[in-house]
This record gives structure tokens, C-alpha cells and sequence, in this order.
């Protein structure tokens, strides 16, 4: 056998039993590589005769040309079974049950806010949003609190350090009016928006968190009267609370912001230490609301001439409460996962029209 057909022979058989894509490597630099066996000939070729390099030139390019296409094939294969063997590894069955442990779940409050949004949108309202930083006119000014008005204070706010430059004091927003104020502002009537959100006040006992949650609603246009915001309410407390026709009724009450300004409760029976709706003799206040005050509508651009308005506040916690039977405020905030495992709702219940509000 020529020097030649040995060496074809040789790699060859080194390819073939190279066992990993990096050994085939080794047997190709050691070939084919700058100072390799193959190369090595390659260079050689320049001190032969012209006849002999006639000769012997295709012998090496064909035996270089083979030793390249087993390589390739040999490196195809091996990456092949790597590919394989990582796939086989790395599987991941899908079809196993997840882990019982670390079970998340929907907290009551959020699962009534999303309750309330959607029964709101299927009534036509729009959702706002604002920032939980708010400044005095939008928190205050805007809604008719006379400045240095006791009021202010009636709202235990959180006051921000003043601006050092200004001397202007930001507040925590002690409701989420500040929202419809920026909406009546930026845009034009007709409007009608829920703003649901965090709220703020420096109050904490057994019925009171520092921060909690509201939902307020608001509706603008012309013609607009205590008809309408009486209609709405009952619609809106009969499909939360799942009732057909709500025993309800509107005690007057005082807010700076409304004129005729109102409590709305329902009728409700709270003998034998269970709270039973639309029996009994008792009433539930549920939520505030009223008549945008003209002074609203003036500093929010709106001249109460031409344009009126109701508008509605009331607290989610307490109504997530009442409604899934929460007995006790302050845990509600404790982020201890024991509660919120029997507490909690499923996130694949989000609450929508078409499969029931709960
Ligand atoms: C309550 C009472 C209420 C409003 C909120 C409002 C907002 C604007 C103008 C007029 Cl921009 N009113 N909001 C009106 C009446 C009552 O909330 O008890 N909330 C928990």
C-alpha cells in the first residue's frame, strides 16, 4: 500500500471512531490543521518536480477532498446524538400536574375591584387612572375644600416634605377623586368613568387601614339629575351583590363635593349573628354619592350651565368584606399566604360577563 492510501486509511479510520464532535476536531487539525498531516503534504508539493507534482497533486487534493467530506459527515452525525441526548435530558413533560405547593391566589380586594369594573363596563363606563401623589388642588381645591378648611385636616392626610423651592406640600390622595378632576379637565363631556385605585389617610384601628382602596365613579353630560344616579346605584348594588330588586334607600349626608349629597343603604337583617340582605329592618350604608357641586364643574373647566353630574365613592375592602365574608379588617393587609389561601381566589376566575360576576 502506497504512503498515501495508508494515511487516507488511517484518518479514515480515526474519524470513524471519534466519539464526541470535539475528538473529530482533534483528528482534523491533526490533518487537515496548519502544521497537519494532509497540509503537510499540501506544502510539499511546491519542492516537487513538475512531473511528479502532476502526479501526485490530484492524488492529495482527492485524498484531502475525502478526509473534509468524512469529517463533515462524521461531525453532522456526533451532533446529531448530542442534540439528541440534550433533547432526552432537557425534557420537560408538560403534562405533569403543577406543584401543590406555592399556590398563589387573587386577593378578595382585587377580586371585587375587577367585579365591580366589569359589571361598570358592561354599563358603559370607562376606567381612569391617576397618580397616588397628588397636589392640593387636584386632592382638595378642585373638590370645594375651602383652603384651610377643617375638612382637610377631617381627612387625616399624609402630607409630603414640603418643596424646598416652592414650598409646595404634595399629599397622598385621600380618595381617587383627583382622577375625575384630571378627566373633567383634559376632556369634554359627555363623560363617564369609574377610578378605582389605592387612597390614603392616617387612620388605623380595628375598622381603618392607612391605605385602602375606592372605586369612584362619575358621569357628565347634559340633563344629568338624582334620576339617573338612583337608576345606576340600584343596577349596579343588585348585580354585585346578586340580588333582583334591591331594598334601598338614599339618606341625605354631607360632602363637600356634591349638592344634594347622599348615603345609599340597603335594607338588611343582622339577627343570629348573620348579615342577610333585603329581609329584615336593619340598613347597611354601602357607598356616598350626589350631585357634582357647580363649584367642581367651574374649577374643572365645565360650566355647571350647560353641563350636571352624579358622581359615587365606596370603599372596596369593606365591600370585599361584606361580600365573601372577611370578618377582619386588618389581616386583609398581612400578606400572610395562609390567609390568602382560604381568602384568595383563583386566577383563572377572573370575574367577566359572559361566566357570572362570582
Ligand atoms: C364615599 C363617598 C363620594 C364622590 C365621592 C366625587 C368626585 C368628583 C366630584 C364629585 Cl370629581 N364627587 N366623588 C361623590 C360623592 C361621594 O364618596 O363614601 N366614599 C368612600
Amino acid at each position: 500500500m502506497t504512503d498515501l492510501a495508508q494515511l487516507e486509511l488511517d484518518l479514515i479510520n480515526a474519524i470513524g471512531s471519534a466519539e464526541s464532535v470535539a475528538a473529530v476536531e482533534e483528528v482534523r487539525v491533526a490533518a487537515l490543521g496548519k502544521s497537519g498531516s494532509v497540509s503537510g503534504l499540501l506544502k510539499g508539493m511546491g519542492a516537487l518536480s513538475p512531473d511528479a507534482r502532476r502526479e501526485q497533486g490530484p492524488l492529495i487534493n482527492g485524498l484531502r477532498d475525502r478526509v473534509s467530506a468524512a469529517i463533515a459527515a462524521r461531525k453532522a452525525e456526533l451532533e446529531a446524538d448530542e442534540l439528541d441526548a440534550r433533547l432526552l435530558a432537557e425534557r420537560v413533560d408538560l403534562t405533569l400536574p403543577p406543584r401543590p405547593r406555592r399556590k398563589g391566589g387573587v386577593h378578595p380586594t382585587m377580586q371585587v375591584m375587577d367585579e365591580m369594573v366589569a359589571i361598570f363596563a358592561e354599563m358603559g363606563f370607562a376606567v381612569a387612572e391617576g397618580p397616588d401623589v397628588e397636589d392640593d388642588f387636584h386632592n382638595f381645591t378642585a373638590l370645594n375644600f375651602p383652603p384651610k378648611h377643617p375638612a382637610r385636616e377631617m381627612h387625616d392626610t399624609f402630607f409630603l416634605k414640603p418643596d424646598p423651592q416652592t414650598g409646595e406640600r404634595k399629599v397622598l390622595r385621600t380618595h381617587t377623586s383627583p382622577v375625575q378632576v384630571r378627566t373633567m379637565m383634559s376632556q369634554q363631556p359627555p363623560i363617564r368613568i369609574i377610578a378605582p385605585g389605592r387612597t390614603f389617610r392616617k387612620d388605623s384601628d380595628a375598622t381603618h387601614t392607612p391605605m385602602f382602596h375606592q372605586i369612584e365613579g362619575l358621569v357628565i353630560d347634559r340633563d344629568i339629575h338624582m334620576g339617573h344616579l338612583k337608576t345606576t346605584l340600584q343596577t349596579f348594588i343588585g348585580r354585585f351583590f346578586e340580588l333582583d330588586e334591591v331594598q334601598a334607600r338614599f339618606r341625605p349626608h354631607h360632602f363637600p363635593f356634591t349638592e344634594p349629597s347622599a348615603e345609599m343603604d340597603i335594607r338588611c337583617d343582622r339577627s343570629g349573628g348573620q348579615l342577610t340582605f333585603n329581609t329584615g329592618d336593619d340598613w347597611l350604608e354601602i357607598l356616598g354619592c350626589g350631585m357634582v357641586h357647580p363649584n367642581v364643574l367651574s374649577a374643572c373647566g365645565l360650566d355647571p350651565n350647560e353641563w350636571q353630574g352624579f358622581a359615587f365613592g365606596m370603599g372596596v375592602d369593606r365591600l370585599a368584606m361584606l361580600k365573601y365574608g372577611v370578618p377582619d379588617l386588618r389581616p386583609m393587609f398581612d400578606a400572610d399566604t395562609r390567609w390568602l389561601a382560604h381568602y384568595g381566589f383563583s386566577a383563572f376566575a377572573a370575574p367577566n360577563p359572559a361566566s357570572g360576576l362570582s
